[in-house]
């Protein structure tokens, strides 16, 4: 990574239906993004929140799929938007939001990219489809709609389709899969660490083992970080929480391996929701991961 860095903040809430996730890039503007990534010498842009819509729960157009029309439109901003950043020649950092906004990043990015490599750290799989979503919840499918898996009018935005390609992606931290995200991650073969290989083989090992695959066969790597991943003792205010996650000191530890790599080349952090936080502690927790992610050492 280079050291420009673009800020970009989604107010998006419309993935899912706890109202709040909106406000979450205030909340880590406000727990001081800014001013840390320009104490570790970055030249940092802020761009400020992209326009989108807030969610009203009365317009639910369609239960399988709820929100799509505005979703869409707002994906479709980002994704111009983060490749701009991209052409530009910045590292995108984003603030989400839901994480129905990965759609709209990774649309954004993998144009760029022959083989971009995610890692994707969360509770969830978010590798739903219209056809397997127990919940219609657009922030349960990012990353089966960016492997080119679901509803045409997601996988299709930004004009092509897939952004990636299942073995180009890790999936960290997983606890909480629904029956149809299993079948497609033994059908596609997806590389999953789950709760128990992180129990079993700690995160140091974890990290090696993501790195050393991603790095031989990618051009590129994108973070896409859900605050649910971390444990809710760590990470209250998310809107889905899920006990026995990642905790605070192994995600610094997987953050400061990536920094140590140099192999992350944009990133997203989403599902940070004020509401439902006590006085911003997950808004701080993703600001101090930010700043290890960029390369802050303790000593
Ligand atoms: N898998 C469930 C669904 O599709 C719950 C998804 C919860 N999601 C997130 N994303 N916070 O990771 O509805
Ligand atoms: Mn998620
Ligand atoms: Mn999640
Ligand atoms: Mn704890």
């Amino acid at each position: 990574m280079g050291n420009k860095l673009s800020i970009l903040g989604v107010p998006m809430d419309l993935g899912q239906m706890r109202r709040g996730v909106d406000m979450g890039p205030s909340a880590m503007r406000y727990a001081g993004i800014v001013n840390r990534l320009k104490k570790l010498n970055y030249d940092v842009e802020d761009l400020g929140d992209i326009r989108a819509e807030i969610t009203d729960m009365t317009q639910n157009e369609n239960s399988s799929l709820r929100n799509l029309k505005a979703i869409t439109d707002t994906s479709t901003v980002l994704a111009d938007l983060v490749g701009s950043v991209v052409e530009k020649g910045r590292f995108p950092l984003v603030l989400g939001g839901d994480h129905s906004i990965a759609i709209g990043t990774l649309a954004g990015i993998g144009r760029y990219f022959q083989n971009l490599g995610v890692i994707w750290y969360d509770a969830h799989g978010d590798l739903n489809t219209d056809e397997t979503s127990p919940s219609g919840n657009i922030h349960g499918m990012p990353l089966a709609a960016s492997l080119g898996f679901g509803h045409p009018v997601l996988t299709e935005i930004g004009g092509y389709s897939p952004k990636i390609k299942p073995e180009n992606v890790v999936i960290i931290g997983a606890r909480d899969l629904d029956e149809g995200e299993r079948k497609l991650i033994r059908e596609k073969n997806i590389n999953v660490f789950t709760m128990h290989e992180i129990d079993r083989l700690g995160m140091a090992k974890v990290m090696e083992q993501t790195i050393d695959y991603l790095k031989d066969r990618t051009d590129g790597v994108h973070l896409s970080l859900d605050l649910d991943g971390l444990d809710p003792h760590d990470a209250p205010g998310v809107g889905t929480p899920v006990l026995g996650g990642i905790s605070y000191r192994e995600s610094h530890l997987a953050m400061e391996m990536l920094a140590e790599s140099r192999l992350i080349t944009s990133a997203e952090f989403v599902e940070v929701n004020p509401i439902l936080d006590e006085r911003n502690k997950t808004a701080e927790v993703a600001v101090a991961l930010m700043a290890s992610l960029f390369g802050d050492k303790l000593l």
